[in-house]
């Protein structure tokens, strides 16, 4: 069902990075609230499917690519009650001194960049729904550093900067502006696109961790965000596993 206003109205939600993983699992959460939710992603067959399962909408969008952007949010309308930026993601696992800058800017492009890129589409169907609402993905990594994460902890700074700053540009105006942000989140894909493709540096990243996050868990905070009286802002919400209490600080059961 479609949620409703008191005009009953139809409530509709955009989420980036749609295909798999938190993005995916957004959109479920989203559609389960009754959101008719737009699922943008780069890969057509991976938001085809989420879409056809949620009665939401597909549209192929790539965040580091401004004309992307702008055929997204023309595909999506004049009214826009939810924008969840959860396209970004970590490239490399290099210390400083041996990172591949181009990965650098790839990393940049997209967890910070992309944002810019996406708010500026959508501002004005978000101020059109006289109650929007703007959740970016961000990560512990945008709190703390941690050896080899110098270019995404960079990045994931710079989400939390650029929400932080448009929460203080957008004062008085019906837009709230929210970052969640996760630790330990096991996806079939963030950590193998860290690593490159080598699956199993990805599947030593949750070794001996008997429950690290699901998608599923963070999914469940934006929803829930997503739900709250208009009034309430969730400023920055950090989540992780009860295994992890912090970025160097996980309990493995084995190795
Ligand atoms: C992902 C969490 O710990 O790999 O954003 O930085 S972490």
């Amino acid at each position: 069902m479609v949620a409703m206003t008191p005009q009953y109205a139809p409530r509709y939600a955009v989420v980036t990075g749609a295909g798999s993983g938190i993005g995916a699992a957004t959109a479920r959460a989203l559609a389960a609230e009754g959101f008719h939710v737009f699922c943008a992603a780069r890969r057509l067959d991976r938001i085809t499917e989420v879409a056809e399962e949620i009665g939401g909408t597909a549209v192929v969008c790539d965040v580091t690519d401004a004309d992307s952007v702008t055929a997204l949010a023309e595909a999506v309308g004049p009214v826009v009650h939810v924008v969840v930026n959860n396209a970004g993601g970590a490239f490399g696992n290099d210390t400083v001194e041996e990172a591949d800058p181009e990965q650098w800017k790839q990393m940049y492009d997209v967890n910070v960049v992309g944002l810019q890129r996406v708010v500026t589409a959508f501002l004005p169907a978000l101020r059109a729904s006289g109650d929007g609402l703007v959740v970016t993905i961000g990560s512990v990594a945008g709190r703390v550093a941690y050896e080899k994460g110098g270019g995404y902890v960079a990045a994931k700074h710079g989400a939390r900067a650029v929400m932080n700053t448009l929460r203080l540009e957008l004062c008085g105006e019906p837009i709230r502006i929210s970052e969640v942000a996760p630790g330990m989140v096991h996806t079939p894909e963030f950590s193998l696109v860290r690593m490159g493709g080598d699956q199993g540096a990805a599947d030593a990243v949750y070794a001996g961790v008997d429950e690290p996050l699901l998608a599923e868990d963070i999914a469940d905070v934006v929803a829930w965000i997503a739900t709250r009286p208009s009034h309430v802002n969730i400023d920055e919400l950090v989540v992780r596993p009860r295994a992890q209490a912090a970025a160097h600080k996980v309990h493995r059961t084995k190795s």
